[in-house]
Order: structure tokens, then C-alpha cells, then sequence
């Protein structure tokens, strides 16, 4: 890409001429926030997605998030800057693995985190948000014996909190099981007026800490709502830049992670650059494709998502 290119302008115009529609997950970096047409997550983005009238999808976030929006939108090109923009979280439930565990549960239903693969979609009654998983759990009769997959922190957490044994599935996200308790606890010290806030990603020790446990939007809505004006923050650090924007008078703290970083940035999310979203829309390159197979059975658990929760 030539250096002087003005990437904004030349993102812009090429949103015009192909009819394309920029979706950017609040945890991509604040340029590309500012370019695009929708910044959500990962339910307000599909939701964004299935009802779009663009012709081509540009999925500005990791690569289980562009299959949802193709699942949703089969007939539209949905293109992802950057392939390689995978997630810990997605990988570490690989379905054919996860067919072999369940085979062992005959009688149970499946609940997955929408943070998973396109093909472990196909073998999930009904997919969950962090924000509607509760509501979705609850939708069980209560006899219903439950599989949740594939994060355990955010399982546990919803053991807890629905009061109901589930089957939990070992997995996790890199970058929610590494804040430091430590530091944290220090930071509390030293802010003793901020509010302590964390994704339910996070591991049970640092949810037990917390003022308000919330989904991305939920703990975007809380920094605007509540009446604190400082915040430690335990989730992605690319949601600071909404709150920043929504709350311009209030203070932010990144939690830190247990290792020399200030604050946690996911590797697969910062993949995605203003230069590769540039070409990506250029060259309609890469694409996502998806067996039709997997489309019609991967899709029936997020429709029956969006029903329950509608
Ligand atoms: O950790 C993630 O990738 C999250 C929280 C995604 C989302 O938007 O739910
Ligand atoms: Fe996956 Fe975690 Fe990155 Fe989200 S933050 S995309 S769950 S690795």
C-alpha cells in the first residue's frame, strides 16, 4: 500500500462503489472503530448481519465471528482482513473432539458460547451471548441436563449464577484468564473510588472482586449509567476507546495481566490492520466460505439464540 494513501478516505470510497457495509468489534483498534459502519459485540454485530442490505459484509474482528455473520447472510460476499484472526478461545474446542465428549451425554442438551467455530455451531442445540446466556439457560425446563461449551470461566460463572449444574466444557480465552490479582488488588488500593468491572471470561477469582460482571455492552451501558467516574476495566482493552468516546469525563483504567503489559490486547483481534482492511476491500480477498451443510445446521442454533431472546 502506498504510504501516502489517504487509508480513510480509500476505505470510504470503496465502501460506496462495492455497496459494502464495515462491522468492527469493539475490541479492533480504535482507527478501524472509526471507520466503520456498526462497532458491537458479537450479538449486536450478527444481529447487524443478518438484517444488512450491503452486498458485501466486511467483518473487521476474528474469523468465528465473520462464519456467524456468513451463516446469516449465506448469499452475501462476507470478507475478514486478516484469516490468521482466529481466537484461544474457539481453538480450544475443536469439534470432533467435542463430538466424541458428547457422545457420552446421550441425554443432554448443548448450550455454546457464540465464541466457537462454525462447525461446533452444528453441534449445538442453542447458541448464548454473554448477554442472553443466562436467559437461555433459564429457557430449559429445569429437568433438562445441560452441556456448556466451550469456555469454563464463563460456565462457572453461570453455574453460579442460574443455580444449575451444567456439564462444562474445559476452555478458555487467553486473554480473560490472565489478569493479575495482584495488580488488580493494588489498583484498588491505590483508586479507591473506581468501580471494578470484568467480562464473565474472566476466572472466578477476579469475578468475586468485581462491582459488575457484564457482557462488552453491558459493561459499556454500565460505565455510562452508573454513578462512578473512574473504572478498572478486566476485559479486552480495545472496549476503553467506546467508553472513552460515551463517558468523555470519566477515568479508565485498563486491568493488567499477569505479565510486563499495562493492559491485555488480543493478539487475534490486532491482526486486523487499516492497511489489510484496505486491501481486503480492494481485492474482495479473503473471503469466507462455508459448506452448505454447515450454514444450514450451524445456523439453526443461532436462530433458536435470536428467538429465545427476541
Ligand atoms: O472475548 C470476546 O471475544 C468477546 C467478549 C466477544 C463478544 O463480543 O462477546
Ligand atoms: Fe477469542 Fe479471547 Fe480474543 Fe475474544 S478476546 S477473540 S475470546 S481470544
Amino acid at each position: 500500500v502506498d504510504p501516502s494513501l489517504d487509508l480513510v478516505a480509500a476505505i470510504n470510497q470503496l465502501k460506496k462503489e462495492k455497496n459494502a457495509v464495515i462491522l468492527a468489534h469493539y475490541y479492533q483498534e480504535s482507527e478501524i472503530q472509526d471507520v466503520a459502519d456498526y462497532i458491537g459485540d458479537s450479538l449486536g454485530l450478527s444481529q447487524q448481519a443478518a438484517s444488512t442490505d450491503a452486498d458485501i459484509i466486511v467483518f473487521a474482528g476474528v474469523h468465528f465471528m465473520a462464519e456467524t455473520a456468513k451463516m446469516l447472510s449465506p448469499s452475501k460476499k462476507v470478507l475478514l482482513p486478516d484469516l490468521k484472526a482466529g481466537c484461544s478461545l474457539a481453538d480450544s474446542c475443536p469439534a470432533p473432539v467435542f463430538r466424541k465428549f458428547k457422545e457420552k451425554y446421550p441425554d443432554h442438551k448443548v448450550v455454546s458460547y457464540i465464541n466457537c467455530t462454525a462447525e461446533l455451531k452444528t453441534l449445538t442445540d442453542v447458541c448464548c451471548t454473554s448477554t442472553n446466556a443466562k436467559y437461555i439457560i433459564d429457557s430449559f425446563p429445569a429437568d433438562q441436563p445441560l452441556i456448556f461449551a466451550p469456555d469454563i470461566n464463563l460456565g462457572r460463572w453461570l453455574v453460579k449464577e442460574t443455580g444449575r449444574d451444567m456439564v462444562l466444557w474445559n476452555g478458555s480465552c487467553m486473554v480473560h484468564e490472565i489478569f493479575s490479582h495482584e495488580k488488580i488488588t493494588k489498583l484498588k488500593i491505590k483508586h479507591p473510588n473506581a468501580a471494578f468491572i470484568a467480562h464473565p471470561e474472566c476466572e472466578s477469582h477476579i469475578l468475586d472482586a468485581a462491582d459488575h460482571v457484564g457482557s462488552t455492552s453491558s459493561l459499556l451501558r454500565f460505565t455510562r449509567e452508573s454513578k462512578y467516574q473512574e473504572f478498572i476495566v478486566a476485559t479486552e482493552s480495545g472496549i476503553l476507546h467506546q467508553m472513552i468516546k460515551d463517558s468523555p469525563g470519566k477515568t479508565f483504567i485498563p486491568a493488567p495481566p499477569n505479565n510486563a503489559c499495562a493492559c491485555n490486547d488480543c493478539p487475534h483481534m490486532k491482526r486486523n490492520t487499516m492497511e489489510k482492511l484496505y486491501t481486503c476491500m480492494k481485492y474482495e480477498l479473503p473471503e469466507i466460505h462455508l459448506e452448505d451443510w454447515v450454514i444450514e445446521k450451524g445456523r439453526a442454533s443461532i436462530d433458536r439464540m435470536l428467538e429465545i431472546s427476541a
